[in-house]
């Protein structure tokens, strides 16, 4: 038996950092010493290269920044699996599916036609990466995501690459959805995370605390381990 993975996803201002931090209370406050994680974790040196990229002080090609993002959750790789396996449950703030969901969102505007990324591009080097147990996928209409404040000030903060970073999201949603294999897939929910901060907190304890309380009996899985 072993401690379970949770990622929470979302657009920017859905809500996910204070849930993931809600939820990481509430545990502690459960007695369950749960490690919380980010991506990007812009404390390492690629970590420091996304940072900066994020605030505009530096470009970067769209490729390369790409294969930064997927480094940046690779550095964690074994260290993830290496908690789970000692019985720590992780709570992680975005991870692969962000990876894929803005990246392959860059330049579709109508004035292009394709994307400048393609989906399965994206997908690419994070294949293999330990796959969450559960991904809590954040639902909110990026016109009212912008009226949270603060939106705006980093790169990806545009509604119009919101609306295609959902749309990606609800893709990658429903093709965990539809996949039959276990464990390939992690279990995908979609919360309504339009509603008020604690009905959003009270459904995200719901579907935690089963994982947390009986643990896992598969051992960690690889994500997307069908394309390997
Ligand atoms: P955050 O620190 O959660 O606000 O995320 C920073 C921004 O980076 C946010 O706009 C989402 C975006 N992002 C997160 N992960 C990835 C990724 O793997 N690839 C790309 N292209 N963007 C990402």
């Amino acid at each position: 038996m072993r401690a379970p993975f949770i990622v929470i996803e979302g657009l920017d201002r859905s809500g996910k950092t204070t849930q993931t931090s809600l939820l990481h209370t509430r545990l502690e406050a459960e007695g369950i010493q749960a490690k919380l994680m980010k991506f990007p974790d812009r404390t390492t040196v690629i970590g420091q290269m996304i940072d900066s990229y994020l605030r505009s002080d530096s470009e970067l090609d769209d490729h390369v920044i790409h294969l930064l993002f997927s480094a940046n959750r690779w550095e964690l790789a074994s260290y993830i699996t290496q908690l789970l396996e000692a019985g720590t449950p992780i709570i992680c703030d975005r991870y692969a599916f962000s990876g894929i969901a803005f990246s392959a969102s860059k330049g579709i505007p109508s004035s292009t036609p394709s994307p400048k990324l393609p989906y399965e591009w994206c997908r690419s080097p994070d294949i293999g990466l330990p796959a969450p147990d559960l991904v809590l996928f954040l639902d909110i209409a990026p016109e009212r995501a912008k009226l949270r404040g603060g939106y705006g000030e980093e790169r990806y903060e545009k509604e119009e690459l919101q609306a295609r970073v959902r749309g990606i999201f609800q893709r990658l949603g429903s093709e965990m959805q539809n996949e039959t294999q276990r464990p390939v897939r992690p279990n995908w929910v979609t919360v309504d995370a339009g509603r008020e901060r604690k009905v959003v907190a009270n459904e995200v304890w719901s579907l935690v605390e089963p994982l947390v309380i009986n643990r896992i009996d598969d051992p960690v899985a690889k994500l997307w381990s069908d394309k390997l």
